[in-house]
Formats: structure tokens, C-alpha cells, sequence
């Protein structure tokens, strides 16, 4: 689906993340200033007159004026940059980020972001109104796969494009879900959920964090053999907050070793001194009755009949069921076949036909 809402706007996307002081909206950890006009709508700010020296520039002043071994002013209100080792005040900081504004591209997380800007700069050059140009992005920290036998750590998408006259697709071609680098990732190292199994989808596990790395995390399926391990983004709309299965009537499979009946997730988090992960960081903790309701109003229902593409086998296209519906994707079983043909799909999906197709 390509509709995109206003929050899939950038300047709606930031507006999220601007703080504001003196009628100045600073977003943390880059060079751009904004204002709101009178009838409330962003701009971005760049003459003198809007901008009065920075806050971060101020302070530092102050701070270098004011002290010898630094070190002693760190307290609650005071950062020091994992990078470049200056001290700033913290609201001057991305939450979370401990990189200072010069050098926050270093962090993988929010590498994109600034990425997302010099564009939104480079975009708004040609309007009437200019943009203070953000820090521009060195390499990103984050892995990035690049091509056989090329190094990583060498690879700079600028040149990349620059020499071969790419065009990369524009930040505000993607949905705000894609830009997750603009949410942050609040899941932990060993939280608890459930979460659907991507080798068999009709199946809902138990998970353990195991890995983070930017917005990505490392699940583990308890008791099983880490090479079963999976990874999804941290906005994945197929794991779901411990009770999830419990609360919408489907079956949890409990973790390796544990008899289905005898599985309690209260009991559980004690017998392995863990926590669950809280249901806020999750981008569905529930089923969205919503997104329900317009399938199921388009006409899909569980237990109908259809025709679909066999995934495993991609030349056959048969016959099928409807066996469950999350949100707006449908759990696709193949009549006669064990679960392990199973799929999720869209319901506005490619793969699937009316009977008779
Ligand atoms: N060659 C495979 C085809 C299975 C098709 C299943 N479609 C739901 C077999 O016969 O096992």
C-alpha cells in the first residue's frame, strides 16, 4: 500500500523529536534550528535573528572558561562525548546516544537520521527558506554488507553514488515504519516475549533477546538451539508482548521442555530471574481491531476459502483457508497440508486469488 499519512512527512517526523527553548526548536544533536510561524506551522530558522548563539556552544564556552579538570563538573545535568571526549550538557545530547552533536553520526542508530537530513537540506536549498546544513555523515558504524570483497569499513554511500550517478530513493518515498531509526530501540538484553516463528508462521513461541545491534534485535527461541535464532527490526509487527496468545485466544508454544498445560509466564520469568519485554515497545501489543475490522470488511474471514500460491513451491498455486487474521495479514493454510506450508500474507497480497482464479 503506498498511501503515506502526514506522520510519514519528514518535518512531521521531526517535529517529534524538537525541543524547544525561547521559541527556538532544537533538534538534539544537529545543526538545524526551527521556528513555528503564526499560524503554527514549522519552519526552519536561519537568519541571525532566529538563532541566537546555541545553547551547546554557550555552555561550552562557559564550561571551558569556568574549569580545570572538567572531570569533576560531570554530574546529572553533564554528558561526556564517547567520541571526541568534550563535555556538554545533556540535553544537547541524543537520548541515550553519548555522542555529542559533532560526532553523533557515530552512532549507528542515528546515523540514518542525519543522513535523512542533509537530504531534507539539500531538498529545501531551492526553497525560499534555508536550512543550516547538518554534520555530514561520515561511514556508519552500523554493519552494512556491502559487495564481495569490498571493505566495509571503506564504504561511503556518497561516493558510491557520486561516481556511478546513483539515485537513491528519496527519505520521503518510504513510510515513517521503514525510517525506524527516528524511534528508538527500547528492547533489552535478555527481555521475554512471543513472536511468531518464521520457519513455521502458524506457530506463536517464546523469545529472548539475545543481540542488539542498532534497531535490529537477535531473538532466541527458548530452549532451543541458538542456530534457530532469527533477527527482525524493533518495530517488527510479529512480536508481541508477553499474554499476547493468552489475551487473543491463541496457543503459546511453550518453551522447550515445558509441557503446553503447565506453561505460566509469571512463574516462568521467576524460574529464570527475567523480565518480559514491556508492552510499550512494542509496535502491536495487541490485535489492532482497526486494521481488523477493514479486512474483515473487505470480505476476508477466518475458515474461507481461497486460492494461493504455495510459497515452498512457487509454481502451484492452491487450494486454501483463511486460518487466522492479525491485524491486516492473513494466515494462509494449505487444505490437506501440515502447517509447515503456512504463510502470512497482506490481504492485499499478490499470492492470493478467489477461488475459481
Ligand atoms: N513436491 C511437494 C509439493 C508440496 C505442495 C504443497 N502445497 C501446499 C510434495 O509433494 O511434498
Amino acid at each position: 500500500m503506498s498511501s503515506h499519512s502526514s506522520s510519514d512527512d519528514p518535518l512531521a517526523l521531526i517535529k517529534n523529536v524538537i525541543k524547544w527553548k525561547d521559541g527556538v526548536g532544537y533538534l538534539p544533536g544537529s545543526v538545524c534550528r526551527f521556528k513555528l510561524d503564526e499560524a503554527g506551522d514549522l519552519l526552519l530558522a536561519d537568519d541571525e535573528a532566529d538563532l541566537e548563539e546555541e545553547p551547546f556552544r554557550k555552555r561550552q564556552k562557559l564550561m571551558t572558561a569556568k574549569i580545570g579538570n572538567d572531570d569533576e563538573f560531570i554530574d546529572s545535568e553533564m554528558a561526556r562525548c564517547r567520541n571526541c571526549k568534550t563535555l556538554g550538557h545533556k540535553s544537547d545530547f541524543l537520548k541515550d546516544s553519548n555522542f555529542c552533536k559533532d560526532c553523533v553520526h557515530l552512532n549507528p542508530l542515528y546515523y540514518k537520521m542525519f543522513k535523512q537530513l542533509s537530504q531534507l537540506y539539500d531538498e529545501s536549498k531551492n526553497d525560499t527558506q534555508k536550512l543550516s546544513r547538518p554534520a555530514t555523515p561520515t561511514a556508519p558504524s552500523a554493519p552494512l554488507v556491502t559487495f564481495n570483497h569490498s571493505d566495509a569499513k571503506s564504504f561511503s554511500w556518497e561516493s558510491y553514488i557520486e561516481q556511478n550517478n546513483f539515485t537513491p530513493i528519496p527519505f520521503k518515498s518510504f513510510l515513517s515504519s521503514q525510517l525506524c531509526q527516528l524511534q528508538e530501540n527500547g528492547f533489552k538484553l535478555g527481555m521475554k516475549m512471543e513472536g511468531v516463528d518464521p520457519f513455521h508462521p502458524s506457530r506463536f513461541c517464546v523469545l529472548t533477546v539475545t543481540e542488539i545491534i542498532g534497531f535490529r534485535l537477535r531473538l532466541h527461541f527458548d530452549g532451543y538451539k541458538r542456530k534457530y535464532d532469527f533477527w527482525v527490526n524493533a518495530n517488527n509487527e510479529f512480536i508481541f508482548p508477553a499474554g499476547f496468545c493468552k489475551a487473543t485466544h491463541r496457543q503459546l508454544e511453550p518453551p522447550k521442555g515445558i509441557a503446553m498445560d503447565d506453561f505460566d509466564w509469571g512463574r516462568y520469568l521467576v524460574e529464570t530471574k527475567s523480565v518480559a519485554a514491556p508492552a510499550i515497545l512494542f509496535t502491536c501489543p495487541t490485535d489492532d481491531r482497526e486494521k481488523f475490522a477493514a479486512v474483515v470488511s473487505t470480505g476476508f474471514n477466518v475458515g474461507m476459502k481461497l486460492e494461493a500460491v504455495d510459497k515452498a513451491n512457487n509454481n502451484l498455486v492452491c487450494v486454501a483457508s483463511i486460518k487466522d487474521i492479525l491485524n491486516d495479514h492473513l494466515l494462509i493454510h494449505f487444505d490437506g497440508w501440515d502447517d509447515s506450508y503456512d504463510y502470512w500474507a497482506h490481504y492485499t497480497s499478490s499470492l492470493i486469488h478467489p477461488i475459481n482464479w
